[in-house]
């Protein structure tokens, strides 16, 4: 397996990340081939809390998938989120996800495909490459951040489970665990969290699952062990925790959408045009800056995945 225990986790080194971006621009800017191969050094702390994050080496920088942009603080991306099953405040999910358990993680495969089966995590992981990619994430509430991500296409994926011609949609989940997840019975929306996304979408090079961020293994609160990141729609497509792929047939629920269709579509792709019943979708806030910016079509991801959806009225499928 590709990730191991990091060997020292100190508690006063907020200041790490900076030497992760000087060591990330060196890297960058001396490599000649598309793909530059490096391993993080960083360790991790929030505000007295010592998570047991561990760092993953490995990591193929792959800057086809890149960005200038300044990133979001690795403070900020582990301490404003949302994730629902552990309550709706942006800090419920990291001061109240620890005692979810993500070590074994298995995945169940279900459906339209020759190789359903339960796979263990380390199984799915190791054929691949992980690579580095720096998204922007924009959730459908109008904030945004940029996040370095660590993980493997989605599609390469699912490839190994060889769905089969029926499969016209992937359908997934996040765990159901109560007993470790207060925002379940306190949250108004269905659990478990499902999501799903055509095809054709997961199949995109730009689908990723990702393990971790900032060269460390995912923290609970960002959807440890593995979670989807679809960069191009609103984060609530982008479903943490998974343990269950389905390859179905017809197009599966979405939690968002479920709790309520007129507010949040099935496609959910960032759309600076279609207004959310009760807010405008044409500027975001940035994490960390000070003035509004401009959301742009698909999150500024047009050019690679406009063609998805090409005759499709967009006002009526958000
Ligand atoms: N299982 C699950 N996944 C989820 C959510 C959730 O409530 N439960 N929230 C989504 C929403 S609304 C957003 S904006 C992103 C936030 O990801 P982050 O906290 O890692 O930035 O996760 C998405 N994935
Ligand atoms: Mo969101």
């Amino acid at each position: 397996m590709l990730i191991r225990q990091a060997e020292n986790i100190k508690s006063s080194e907020i200041t790490s990340k900076e030497d992760y971006l000087s060591r990330r621009k060196f890297l960058t800017s001396s490599s000649s081939t598309i793909l530059s191969l490096y391993i993080l050094h960083a360790s991790l702390l929030k505000s007295g809390n010592v998570y047991a994050a561990e760092k993953i080496e490995n990591v193929i920088k792959n800057i086809d998938f890149s960005s200038d942009e300044e990133l979001t603080k690795y403070s900020s991306i582990i301490s404003y989120n949302n994730f629902a099953e552990f309550g709706l405040d942006k800090e419920d999910p990291a001061a109240n996800s620890g005692d979810f358990k993500t070590k074994p993680w298995t995945i169940k495969v279900e459906g339209e495909c020759n190789k359903p089966g339960e796979y263990h995590l380390e199984d799915l992981i190791s054929p691949h490459q992980l690579e580095e990619r720096i998204y922007r994430l924009r959730c459908v509430e109008a904030w945004s951040m940029v996040i370095p991500w660590i993980g493997i296409p989605l599609g390469e994926v699912l490839k190994q489970f060889e769905p089969n011609s029926n499969a016209r949609f992937v359908a997934f989940t996040a765990p159901y665990q109560p007993d470790v997840m207060p925002g379940i019975g306190k949250v108004a929306y269905e659990f478990p969290f499902v999501e799903g996304l055509r095809i054709d979408e997961a199949m995109h090079p730009l689908s990723l699952l990702a393990v971790g961020l900032y060269g460390e293994e995912l923290l609970n609160q960002n959807g440890a062990p593995i979670r989807l990141v679809v960069p191009w729609k609103y984060g609530f497509k982008s479903i943490k925790s998974i343990v269950n792929i389905r390859f179905v047939q017809e197009q599966p629920p979405s939690t968002f959408n479920k709790f309520a269709a007129n507010e949040f579509g099935f496609y959910a792709n960032v759309n600076p045009e279609v207004k959310h019943p009760r807010w405008s979708q044409a500027r975001e806030r940035r994490i960390g800056h000070f003035l509004k910016q401009e959301t742009l079509m698909f999150n500024g991801y047009a050019d690679q995945v406009a063609s998805l959806y090409s005759g499709m009225d967009l006002g009526k499928f958000y």
